[in-house]
């Protein structure tokens, strides 16, 4: 009797003489057929992760709304003047404030703490509050991540000096359809960060936003230069669009959750040793789904009550979830 031999005729490494992915590659891996990706997924995931652990991290917006940048997407940019979308520009949470959620967030089982920033990047005044945010936050035992926008030269070093372990900064999308989304900055520049962070000694966090009407090309295109990053992110946050009023994608069409969990095994598959992060738009999938993404391979989640400006699973909802799941933090 023949076997099914879909999964084996398809390239689960990167091309052997480049050693890079190519968009064929990636593009053959979306298309098998859905249990031949999740097993290929899970086979891969087992290979460098225990299946059952799951690493959490909490967000907190350090400096909400108000943002000069007109990324689509984005509920923070002063350039979209939809009622509900126009968030007032906060100043920055004092170094006390950010210490007391961060206790909160160790006390509630996380193991990283995340600080988000919704500016272009940070202005020479802000990077001793900032320091001292990290500093205090690495002194309460958690891991430190920020997400600050693009860096200036030595941005990078100064946070590292602080102790700082991970910069978050997402390509988003692939680099054709990047222009369609931002027009304030450029798929470059936010290169251009990444390189910054790496060679300042700094883990990298890279992910991207899947539905925000793009083609399956697109998907393809943000995994490929994911995968080709040398070396490949640590942390790569896939989020599913959150839409909010009053931006430009308020109503895109959903995309079906089958590409959303084919994205999470794609990653998987292509980022081997990295943590895959399902990230935002958990509030709104049904547990099953979550429970296909961790089969998928995501081990990684944001944990607590609140992502930057929208909402996220409550904490209870989630230890509920992971013991269903037999699913331990990390
Ligand atoms: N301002 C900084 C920047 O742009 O890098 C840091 C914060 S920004 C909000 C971080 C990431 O959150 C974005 O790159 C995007 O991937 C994600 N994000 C923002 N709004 C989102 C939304 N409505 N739905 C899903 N993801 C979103
Ligand atoms: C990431 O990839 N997702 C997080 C974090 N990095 C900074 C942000 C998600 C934001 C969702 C929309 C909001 O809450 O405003
Ligand atoms: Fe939102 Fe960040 Fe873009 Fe500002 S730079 S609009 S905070 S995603």
């Amino acid at each position: 009797m023949n076997q099914p031999q879909t999964i084996s005729l398809k390239r689960k490494t990167p091309h052997p003489q480049s050693g890079q992915w190519s968009r064929a590659d990636i593009a053959a891996l979306y298309d098998l057929p859905f249990n031949d990706l999740l097993y290929a997924a899970q086979e891969m995931h087992r290979e460098h992760f225990d299946a059952n652990k799951v690493q959490l991290s909490t967000l907190l917006s350090i400096k909400t709304g108000g943002c000069s940048e007109d990324c689509g997407y984005c509920s923070q940019s002063h350039h979209h003047e939809g009622a509900k979308a126009k968030l007032e520009g906060l100043e920055m949470l004092s170094v006390p404030e950010v210490l007391a959620s961060a206790k909160v967030a160790k006390e509630n089982g996380a193991s990283r703490f995340c600080m988000g920033a919704a500016w272009r990047g940070p202005k020479k005044k802000h990077i001793d509050e900032l320091k001292q945010m990290v500093i205090g936050v690495k002194a309460l035992g958690l891991e430190t991540c920020a997400t600050l926008g693009l860096l200036l030269d030595g941005q990078a070093e100064d946070l590292k000096a602080a102790g700082l372990d991970y910069y978050n900064h997402n390509l988003d999308t692939s680099p054709e359809k990047y222009g369609e989304i931002v027009t304030t900055h450029s798929y470059e520049d936010r290169l251009d960060t990444l390189g910054k962070v790496r060679k300042a000694g700094l883990s990298v966090c890279c992910g991207g936003i899947i539905g925000m009407g793009e083609a399956r090309e697109d998907r393809v295109g943000l995994i490929q230069q994911l995968a080709n990053l040398d070396p490949q992110p640590e942390s790569v946050p896939i989020n599913s669009l959150v839409p909010i009023d009053g931006t430009p994608l308020e109503g895109i069409d959903s995309l079906d959750w089958t590409e959303f969990v084919r994205t999470i095994a794609v990653a998987r598959i292509t980022l081997p040793k990295s943590y895959v992060r399902l990230s935002a738009g958990r509030g709104e999938m049904p547990e099953a789904m979550q429970a296909l993404c961790f089969l998928a391979g995501a081990n990684s989640i944001f944990y607590g009550d609140k992502l930057l400006t929208t909402g996220n699973p409550e904490v209870e909802r989630d230890k509920a979830l992971f013991a269903k799941l037999d699913l331990q933090p990390l």
